[in-house]
């Protein structure tokens, strides 16, 4: 926080949502995305850029940053089925709120403003192509910030957005335009996992033995459920991939937090012994 007279820093505002990711390349290092948000759009389109697995990661991160979501669904105006996305979004979690939006047009994009009012921060993730951009610009009612049409052959995006930026809105939120992302590895999301797959872990509770893998134990509460129609095994798949992929990452940044304990713990040893050296 400043000092409205001398512009001075005075205080450091505790980060109430965290959005982090591992780093591209290093994937032992933990990236902030950003901080100090209130809501999430999460930005696909109704196109063969939508995809529920990406959806799900997504998802995970906001509800491990207790933020917000709200899945925007974009290029309503393009598609044959509009609602059949979304639908499809809304199968994830049952009280997920989905917005299916022309992103050129300002009173397709009016539906969005509810989340946008004074003081309130929006970040908008997804790929690149989706239209984070041209929602920025359409809710701002300015076509300031660059876009850029998607490749004509397979309909990716070609990176336009390259650096995160804040704008203002005149209403007095602020949104945040990020470059979609490439790599977004789960790291230490095991909470958000828990919330967005809540369904497939009551089940796990309920297998017989603890350490069950669901493959193939006996009074497997998982493979019952997948038997009578209960649970998809997609889905299940999806978790699991995402439940090891945080592991993982969890893991290894532990390993490295434990050398760096050990190392400071050797140096603080030293210099204790520095000062008691025995006396001759
Ligand atoms: N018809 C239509 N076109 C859209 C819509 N949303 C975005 N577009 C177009 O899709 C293209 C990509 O939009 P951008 O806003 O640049 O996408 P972005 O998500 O910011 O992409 P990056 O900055 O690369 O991450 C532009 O040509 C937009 O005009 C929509 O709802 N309908
Ligand atoms: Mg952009
Ligand atoms: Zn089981």
């Amino acid at each position: 926080m400043l000092d409205r007279e001398s512009l001075e820093p005075v205080r450091l505002l505790h980060r109430a949502s965290l959005f982090k990711r591992l780093a591209a390349g290093d994937r032992q290092k933990l990236q902030v995305i950003a901080a100090n948000v209130d809501t999430l759009f999460i930005v696909a389109s109704c196109n063969q850029d939508f995809n529920i697995a990406r959806l799900e990661r997504y998802l995970v991160l906001a509800r491990e940053a207790e933020v917000n979501p709200v899945v925007v669904l974009t290029k309503m105006d393009l598609a044959d089925q509009p609602e059949a996305f979304a639908e499809k979004a809304r199968a994830v979690q049952p009280d997920l709120v989905v917005e299916i939006v022309n992103a050129r047009d300002a009173e397709s994009v009016a539906r969005l403003a509810a989340w946008c009012g004074p003081g309130h921060t929006v970040a908008l993730l997804g790929s690149s192509g989706v239209g984070k951009s041209t929602l920025v610009n359409t809710l701002r009612g300015s076509d300031s910030i660059a876009t850029q049409a998607v490749r004509e052959e397979d309909g990716k995006g070609r990176h336009t957005t390259t650096v995160r930026e804040m704008h203002r809105l005149d209403g007095g939120g602020w949104l945040l335009d990020t470059p979609g992302m490439r790599e977004l590895q789960l790291s230490d999301a095991a909470s958000g996992l828990a919330e967005v797959f809540d369904d497939i872990l009551a089940l796990t509770l309920k297998c017989r033995f603890s350490n069950c893998t669901h493959e193939a134990e006996p009074g497997c509460s998982v493979r019952d459920a997948m038997q009578q129609g209960k649970l998809d095994r997609a889905r299940l798949e999806r978790w699991r991939k995402l439940a090891v992929e945080d592991a993982a990452n969890s893991v290894s940044r532990a390993t490295r937090r434990e050398r760096a304990d050990i190392a400071e713990n050797a140096a603080q040893a030293l210099s204790n012994n520095a000062g008691r050296r025995p006396r001759r």
